[in-house]
């Protein structure tokens, strides 16, 4: 007799599909917020899902949390308090981590349920929840940044996808609240969505949009992450007073030694280059 072979499917459209062999699921609960599963799978190690969509697997995260996390601290070397919105599962905090310039890490994530089941099936991203700089908030990021003026050098929104409980962190009304939560030379990075599939790049248009009519400058950079739709991923980060993303001193941020596996400083610059389709949907008007 054959055992049966368990698949995991995330929906990229209509039209397009991705699997992955599934050894166990290791956890599964419909909390307040979202349907959240764990999977243990043999391609790609430990997996996090949010209703269907694959939020990280223990192979490919440190592609997302590095460039989430490193290009803004290397443009901007004194960053000191950082504001997390969402990221319950730890990987932004732990990159953030490595900076002894850091002081104190506010982790806003709306749903306690994520930060516990991470912590318990996904130490390699949650491991470093309990550090003495950081402060864990269960609460919702749209309110909580309402409530912050001058607060933060940097903001990164480590968001799900902007359908659900992420869908206001991707609006005007909610970056104009980061910008007032910002300190003077103050970053703003979030998850960008993908240019690809008709409904992730509509969302990065969006997304793009309403930075821009926030922040007087918004860039948008580009990742590979297999594991995500397309596999081709972009971030933005806005700036409170306008600079050359590109530019910045490497000498520097190579002297702090922290160990990476994707981000660097020559590729820090070529992610801002980006394909013309790209550039043309970012410039495309509503
Ligand atoms: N947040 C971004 C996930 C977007 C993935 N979308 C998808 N699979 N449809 C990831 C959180 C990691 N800290």
């Amino acid at each position: 007799m054959q055992t049966k072979e368990l698949w995991f499917t995330e929906n990229y459209s209509d039209d397009a599909r991705f699997s992955f062999r599934v050894d166990a699921q290791l956890y599964t609960h419909k909390s307040r917020y979202q349907q959240i599963d764990i999977y243990d799978t043999p391609q790609f190690g430990r997996v996090l899902v949010l209703d269907g969509c694959v939020m990280l697997t223990e192979k490919d995260e440190f592609i997302y949390h590095e460039m989430i996390t490193h290009p803004a601290l290397a443009l901007h070397p004194d960053i000191r308090t950082v504001l997390v919105i969402g990221g319950g599962d730890g990987g932004c905090v732990r990159e953030l981590l490595q900076y002894p310039g850091i002081q104190q890490i506010d982790l806003c994530e709306i749903d306690r349920d994520v930060i516990k089941a991470c912590r318990k099936y996904l130490p390699q991203t949650a491991e470093k929840l309990d550090d003495i700089r950081v402060e864990l908030h269960i609460a919702d990021g749209i309110r909580f940044v309402r409530q912050k003026k001058n607060a933060y050098d940097l903001i990164i929104v480590d968001s799900t996808d902007p359908f659900g409980p992420g869908e206001g962190l991707f609006t005007r009304e909610f970056y104009g609240n980061c910008f007032g939560a910002l300190t003077e030379n103050g970053l703003l990075v979030n998850q960008h969505e993908s240019p690809y599939y008709r409904e992730d790049a509509l969302a990065m248009q969006r997304a793009h949009r309403q930075l821009s009519a926030v922040f007087p400058q918004a860039s948008v950079y580009q990742v590979h992450i297999p594991t995500y739709p397309s596999g081709h991923w972009l971030f933005g980060l806005a700036a409170k007073t306008p600079l050359d993303p590109t530019v910045f001193d490497e000498a520097a941020w190579n002297a702090l030694g922290i160990p990476t596996r994707y981000y660097n400083t020559a590729l820090h610059k070529g992610a801002f280059a980006l394909p013309n389709y790209v550039k043309e949907l970012l410039n495309e008007k509503a």
